[in-house]
């Protein structure tokens, strides 16, 4: 009974989200599972980036503090379409890092994709606000940074990323209990069967199609290359403070399991359901309760098979590189990531092939500048200075 009435006193606070990103895929079903849960959780920052006439749509809904449209030049229509709320709104992608210190935030959804989440994500914690992390760039690039801040901010970094939920809730509850291994599941991708030569010539559309999952198209992208387990590999190993090498990838076609966990005594935990990114981010926006919604349960009866692969750094070289970035550490990881967004950028628009994506990244890590000591402020610099670099080549 104790309990019961812990619970009641809890769910009378409402905890009050900022989304950064509020119209790219996590976004929107963010505001699904927020709209499931309206008297517990409530949207009083959303931001986007050039979607204005979908921001607007969504303000209407949710009523939110204020709004940021990051690219100015649609600045005055959203401002018309909501001049009868009471919705303030902004512009710039600077006004970002200011919405996200408000005191009507509890709790900041990073929700962008690629390394322009930092800043936003660093600004949050120095203000305070729990981090519910979408965004895995932000600990691929900043990771070492990032951990340090969240620790002497004491903020709770909660992870969204279905892999690293799926770890965060096998631990829940071990204490102390050191991870041996991670085995973080990947479903393989739409390429997961063919040759590196295969691999050539195939086509936007055909990377764009992911057997399991619903992404934007820059994970959808990096999910085909393996690359996305890549950066999860990395952003693991600054959540749970796990060593590269005992960070493993498996691939797991049915994409049933998220991930597992491996403790000293050979016991090995996982987390199922649904190929649903509403349940990990319901999980983060409403730790530690676990509320009903209308999302579809995994039926066990329905699922004769579940099997594993072991991932292949050969035809997948995206995951050995990443593997090398976190190895060497400094600015390596920054400069494979944004090289890896010019490279996913330049195959979107149909400039490069898929296999090129690889080829450059490798090249790029080769022969920008490597520093060991890197700092916020390298990384930054680093950013710059790659796709400078390389957008000037594509
Ligand atoms: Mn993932």
């Amino acid at each position: 009974m104790g309990n019961k009435l812990a619970k009641h006193t809890k769910m009378k606070q409402k905890k009050r989200i900022a989304i950064i990103g509020s119209t790219g895929s996590i976004g929107r079903q963010a505001l699904d599972v927020i709209s499931q849960h309206e008297d517990i959780l409530s949207a009083e920052v959303l931001t986007a980036n050039s979607s204005w006439e979908e921001l607007v749509r969504q303000a209407l809904k949710f009523k939110p503090n204020c709004v940021v449209i990051a690219n100015k030049d649609y600045y005055s229509d959203v401002k018309q379409a909501l001049k009868d709320t009471d919705t303030k709104v902004f512009a710039g992608s600077e006004s970002i890092n200011d919405v996200v210190q408000l005191d009507c935030v509890d709790v900041v959804l990073t929700a962008v994709v690629g390394f322009a989440g930092l800043r936003p994500t660093v600004k949050a914690i120095e203000s305070g606000k729990t981090i519910a992390l979408s965004n895995k760039e932000t600990l691929v690039v900043g990771g070492e940074y990032i951990s340090r801040l969240a620790l002497e901010k004491r903020v709770a970094v909660l992870p969204v990323d279905s892999e690293h939920s799926a770890v965060f809730q096998c631990i829940n509850g071990e204490y102390d209990n050191k991870i041996k291994t991670i085995y973080l599941t990947a479903s393989g991708g739409p390429f997961r069967q063919m040759s590196r030569e295969q691999m050539r010539e195939v086509t936007l559309a055909q990377a764009l199609k992911h057997p399991n999952w619903s992404m934007g198209p820059k994970v959808t992208i990096d999910s085909a290359s393996m690359m996305n387990k890549g950066l999860e590999m990395i952003e693991a190993r600054w959540l749970f403070g796990v060593e590269p090498k005992d960070i493993k990838a498996v691939v797991h076609p049915q994409s049933i399991i998220h991930s597992m966990v491996e403790f000293e005594d050979g016991s090995l935990k996982a987390q199922l359901g649904v190929p649903d990114m509403r349940l990990p981010i319901q999980y983060a926006l409403t730790y530690p309760e676990r509320l009903p919604n209308n999302s579809k349960p995994f039926n066990p009866f329905e699922q004769s098979m579940l099997t594993f692969e072991k991932a292949d750094t050969e035809r997948f070289p995206c995951l050995r590189l990443a593997y090398y970035a976190a190895e060497k550490g400094g600015n390596l990881p920054a400069i494979m990531n944004a090289a890896n967004e010019v490279a996913v950028q330049a195959f979107l628009e149909e400039k490069i092939r898929f296999t090129q994506i690889a080829d450059i990244i490798e090249k790029a890590m080769s022969s920008f500048c490597f520093v060991q000591n890197a700092g916020l402020e390298d990384y930054f610099a680093t950013d710059r200075q790659v796709r400078e670099e390389l957008q000037k080549q594509l």
